[in-house]
């Protein structure tokens, strides 16, 4: 009988220095006052959730790296982030990480890995690869770098990084799959071509289905079912018409549906340790955008807790009541 755990601890990250527009530290906020807590806590009666409230930093001093913006802020903040999802983690709960740009995706991997002895498998659910280093990145926002710095394989390709000597790449690429691309840079492209990194765009949501999308990743990123599961989801995965709110909207992406499916999936594995909600900017669209955004990024979170829309006691796969 698999392990179900009803045990939730959620974070937030008011972090926007890893990209250039105003509003999506704001993002942990107008989750949490849209009832994320009351509504977690609804699910089921078993339910244990904890609020260890934000992360807060104070930034380092005179470190600067060429083509990284606000490099001393995102190195300093995701030490707090990793340190805190690594002792949410050790407390025996899954980890709910409210973002904040998706340049915290590098302390919550990172808080992961460390709590999971390495035994931790990524899912990388974007419209765009997050895979630059600061050599390649037009724009040098550090929200387009995350997953490049935390793989193992891509390690020569960066600069001493200074203050961020707590982060050891160890990830290995093989152990990353994404799901939802659909704005990836050149450079990107030939990295993922390179080392075969497992990539389902939206032409494959296409072709196979999300259900066998999300199986056909984890055949690839944990064929033995036995690591810890990351999910990072960026909310501009969906599409710019059901979360419109966020920095960088791309049209065509995945259906609310599709994204609500893909975390019930990863929840009834039994194997989800943590799950980042990212890129949620109450400050970009009308307030009705706001709103249908901020509701989606909920319904994500809900199906991370085993909330089923049956609204039947949630069961694992073999059956089994998840209490
Ligand atoms: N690839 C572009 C860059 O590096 C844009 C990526 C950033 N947008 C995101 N990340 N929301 O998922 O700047
Ligand atoms: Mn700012
Ligand atoms: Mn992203
Ligand atoms: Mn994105």
């Amino acid at each position: 009988r698999k392990n179900y755990s009803t045990k939730i601890g959620i974070v937030g990250v008011p972090f926007e220095e890893g990209q250039g527009k105003v509003g999506v530290a704001n993002g942990p906020e107008a989750m949490r006052k849209s009832n994320l807590i009351e509504n977690i806590k609804s699910i089921h009666q078993e339910i244990d959730v904890h609020d260890y409230g934000d992360v807060c930093y104070t930034s380092l001093e005179n470190v600067e790296v060429p083509n990284m913006r606000k490099y001393s802020d995102v190195a300093a903040c995701n030490l707090q982030v990793s340190r805190t999802v690594e002792k949410i983690l050790n407390d025996g709960r899954i980890c709910l990480t409210l973002g904040g740009d998706h340049s915290i995706g590098i302390g919550t991997v990172d808080g992961h890995i460390k709590a999971k002895n390495e035994k931790v498998c990524i899912l990388w659910v974007d419209a765009h690869a997050d895979l630059n280093t600061n050599k390649t990145s037009v724009s040098g926002n550090i929200h387009g770098m995350p997953l490049a710095i935390l793989v193992k394989e891509l390690a020569d390709y960066w600069p001493y990084l200074p203050g961020m000597d707590w982060q050891k790449p160890v990830l290995p690429i093989r152990n990353v799959a994404y799901i939802g691309l659909r704005s990836v840079d050149s450079y990107e492209r030939l990295i993922i071509e390179q080392f075969g990194i497992t990539a389902y765009g939206m032409e494959d949501v296409e072709n196979y289905g999300i259900h066998n999308i999300v199986n056909m990743a984890l055949d690839r990123i944990d064929p033995h079912r036995m690591l810890s599961i990351h999910l990072s989801f960026d909310i501009d995965s969906l599409d710019a018409l059901e979360a419109p709110s966020t920095g960088t909207a791309v049209r065509g992406g995945l259906t609310l549906r599709e994204g609500i499916h893909l975390v019930e999936q990863i929840h009834k594995t039994g194997r989800l340790g943590a799950m980042d909600l990212v890129e949620v900017n109450p400050s970009i669209g009308s307030p009705k955008d706001v709103q249908k955004t901020v509701e989606a990024a909920v319904h994500l979170l809900m199906a991370a807790c085993g909330y089923t829309r049956r609204g039947l006691i949630p069961r694992g796969p073999d059956g089994s009541p998840i209490r």
